[in-house]
């Protein structure tokens, strides 16, 4: 990291540091979390495997929308960034009734007001995908609201534009991830705007920890797929009967091997590249 770089944000397995006025650096660490706790043990790799894959969709995105990457560090886990104005809601797009979309379905028969045919079960996939903004919760959880709701915090006309670029990136990446084997269930997407008002995508952009990627050969309805990362480590801490409360269990070998092996084969179906050949040369993502 450069010597002047200070120190602006962290999130639960990332940072930002400021290199000057229009640049940020996001470095992504090997830390997991599950149940929303960061655990004890590190991945060794994951913050490589997660910046790369942001790196591949920027570079493969940037004719649908503008993005914020300037540079991959030689580290492969730091990422040099334009700074924007970042829009307060998360754009998530769901092609798939999972997470918190199942739960208010079941609730309401409604997502973030869209309504859903009756009777639909839990994973299955929409008849279209929707856009669901949610809150940008500072602690705790982001909650989901209607176009109403975020027409306030951003306006009606950009509201109109996010909802459309995310569902075209949405469907450009699914598609993408379908061909090889992979369903992607969900997506969080970040958007700013840069000095010009121009709407800029920023933040990380389709890895698994801002998304839920399903292994497509075990997909099924009426239960949570498995997750196609974190599923070890999910399965480690439910054989414990750990209380989900901080702090979390340390992770066994055999349990941090099988998730590291599953983050790089996510990445190696999806770029179609060798993850050791990305360590060697991040800018192969480009
Ligand atoms: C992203 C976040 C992280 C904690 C701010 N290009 C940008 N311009 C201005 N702000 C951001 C970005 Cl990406 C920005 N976050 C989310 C990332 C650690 C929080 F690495 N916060």
């Amino acid at each position: 990291m450069p010597e002047a770089a200070t120190h602006v944000a962290s999130g639960k397995v990332r940072e930002i540091y400021a290199l000057d006025d229009e640049r940020l650096l996001l470095v992504a660490s090997d830390r997991i979390s599950t149940f929303d706790v960061v655990l004890p043990t590190d991945i060794p790799d994951k913050g490589r495997v997660l910046t790369g894959l942001s790196g591949f969709w920027f570079a493969r995105t940037r004719d649908l929308v503008p993005n914020h990457l300037l540079a991959l560090h030689a580290d492969g886990r730091s990422t040099e960034c334009r700074r924007l104005e970042m829009l307060p809601i998360e754009c998530v797009v769901r092609g798939y009734l999972s997470g918190s979309g199942w739960k208010d379905y079941v609730a309401t028969g409604e997502v973030c007001g869209h309504r859903l045919p009756e009777g639909l079960s839990e994973s299955e996939r929409l008849p279209a995908p929707i856009f669901t903004p949610a809150t940008k919760a500072q602690t705790g959880h982001d909650e989901n609201i209607d176009r109403a709701a975020a027409v306030e915090l951003v306006g009606e006309e950009r509201y109109d534009e996010v909802e459309r670029i995310a569902l075209q990136l949405y469907a450009f990446v699914s598609d993408y991830a379908r061909a090889r084997g992979i369903i992607l269930a969900d997506t969080k997407l970040e958007f700013g705007l840069d000095e010009q008002g121009r709407l800029v995508l920023g933040d990380e952009a389709f890895t698994p920890d801002s998304s839920r990627f399903w292994p497509a050969d075990e997909y099924r309805t009426g239960s949570t797929p498995p997750s196609f990362d974190k599923q070890f480590v999910r399965d480690y801490c439910e054989s414990l009967g750990w209380d989900k409360t901080a702090p979390g269990p340390e992770l066994p070998a055999d349990v941090v091997d099988g998730t590291r092996a599953r983050y790089v084969e996510a990445f190696e179906r999806l770029t179609g590249l060798a993850f050791a050949d990305y360590v060697a040369r991040p800018e192969i993502v480009l």
